[in-house]
């Protein structure tokens, strides 16, 4: 039923904080609506009260909070719904997030938007070690979460529209262009300040989560990265956390 309505569930009980890990589909049903299943969007599912959940499917802007989520070991059911299919989106911005933009993080009453915002929640909550041990680490972290979300991420995504996502008619070989120069000045910048294995030293943080997701994004796009960068993004490529939440 899921399936022909494209929403998808996955739950996963991490061992430190809930469990074993399964993963499943689920589309909850309710009468009248005209997809033969209907989501319940945000209502909760048969799958245990007080999970943690995350809309959002790993290739969006969710995925930096799976990661998260895997990295901090919490246990989570990640809904993905489909939000170019107009009735889901109806509901889902009627009834869970009126933004219509995922990632979207229910944690009972606790409701957050904005990936950056939900995995330093997450961190916070569940491993305060990945902010840093003082004041200035923390301040590092924040600087290098926003200067990926701000300054690289709308500069890969200017070259993934042109180049895939918008129908070839919409696309502006100029903004392919204007796109990957901005990563390259951003990206000239990390591989400066890469120094140690991590951007804070020889430990991971949150930093290296948040901003490596972007610097990730620009990879997969295509992007060339410096050989600090490149061997960097690799040591967050093989974190178990990473393979589990994103290597599929
Ligand atoms: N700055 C936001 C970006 C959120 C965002 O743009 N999400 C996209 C998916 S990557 C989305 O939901 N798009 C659907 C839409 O805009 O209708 C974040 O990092 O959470």
């Amino acid at each position: 039923m899921g399936a022909r309505c494209g929403f998808r569930l996955r739950k996963v009980q991490n061992p430190q904080h809930g469990g074993g890990r399964t993963g499943g589909r689920l589309a909850l049903a309710r009468p009248g609506a005209g997809c033969g299943c209907v989501v319940a969007p945000g209502l909760g599912s048969d799958y245990g009260h007080g999970m943690i959940k995350i809309y959002g499917s790993p290739m969006s802007s969710a995925g930096r909070c799976l990661w998260m989520l895997e990295e901090v070991g919490a246990a989570y059911e990640c809904i993905e719904p489909n939000l170019r299919d107009p009735e889901q989106r109806a509901l889902y911005t009627s009834e869970v997030f009126a933004g219509g933009k995922v990632p979207y993080l229910v944690d009972e009453d606790v409701k957050l938007f904005e990936s950056m915002a939900i995995n330093n929640y997450l961190a916070a909550k569940y491993k305060p070690e990945l902010l840093g041990s003082d004041l200035v680490a923390r301040a590092l972290i924040d600087q290098w979460s926003f200067w990926a979300i701000s300054n690289l991420q709308p500069e890969a995504i200017k070259v993934l529209l042109h180049s895939s996502i918008l129908p070839e008619t919409q696309r502006v070989a100029g903004e392919v262009e204007a796109g990957r120069s901005g990563c390259a000045r951003f990206l000239a910048q990390l591989e400066a300040s890469l120094t140690h294995d991590y951007l804070l030293g020889d430990q991971f943080t949150a930093a290296d989560l948040n901003c490596g997701s972007v610097v990730n994004l620009a990879s997969r796009v295509g992007i060339q990265t410096g050989p600090r960068v490149t061997a960097w993004l690799e040591r967050l490529r093989a974190r178990p956390a990473y393979k589990k939440a994103l290597a599929h």
